[in-house]
């Protein structure tokens, strides 16, 4: 059975949830208290971070990753396109999230960034480049067309945690929250998260 080390306020965390309730196979979710973290974490992951997943002697971290790996485990519903040149495309849209989104995302959930410039500068910049990516959400029901895919799931937690984390976007990006309502409404979404995480958002 897959043991998913999670934090309960991590959006990395949250995104190997979300799968793994999509998936609604077997599996154990490990709350780790990331104010006092267990010793063994550092040694399942060097970079001392959760997400980790383990299923026998795999032992995984990096969110995208685990989900890539929970998705070829089990196939239904499909989150990467079967298709090798659609899911090249897919990785390269992953890894811009990262780049774009959620570089800012990490100084956020940073405890130890206590600046209060760097962090109204990560905010700042979550705003801009969401709010250049809204036209895109307005033609198709998902980020990647029709279907729901690995990039809503990579996105969601960052979407759900706006208000939380402080950040207003300006009218021209309401597409986004309407995509983002649709993610939402998913029944693994709800499953998948925290009592802590549900109150990131009323
Ligand atoms: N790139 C990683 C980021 C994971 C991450 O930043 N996790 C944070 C919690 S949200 C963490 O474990 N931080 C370690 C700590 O707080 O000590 C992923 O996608 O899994």
């Amino acid at each position: 059975m897959m043991i998913l080390y999670s934090g309960t306020t991590c959006p990395f965390s949250q995104r190997c949830r979300f799968v793994l309730f999509e998936k609604g196979m077997d599996f154990e979710i490990r709350d780790v208290d990331l104010f006092n973290k267990p010793d063994d974490i550092s040694v399942m992951n060097p970079l001392g971070q959760v997400p980790i997943l383990v299923e026998r002697d795999l032992t995984l971290y990096e969110s995208n990753i685990i989900n890539e790996y929970i998705d070829e485990r089990f196939p239904h519903p499909q989150l990467m396109p079967a298709d090798p040149v659609q899911r090249a495309r897919v990785r390269l849209v992953l890894l811009n999230l990262e780049r774009d989104l959620f570089i800012h995302v990490q100084t956020l959930e940073n405890r130890q960034e206590k600046n209060e410039k760097v962090r109204e500068k990560a905010r700042n910049a979550l705003r801009d480049n969401l709010t250049l990516f809204a036209p895109q959400f307005t033609k198709t029901k998902f980020m990647l067309g029709e279907d729901f895919s690995m990039a809503d799931v990579a996105i969601a937690p960052l979407l759900w945690r706006l208000t939380h984390y402080g950040i207003e976007l300006p009218k021209q990006a309401a597409p986004i929250m309407k995509y983002a309502e649709r993610i939402f409404a998913r029944p693994a979404y709800i499953e998948a998260l925290t009592p802590s995480e549900k109150v990131m958002r009323r």
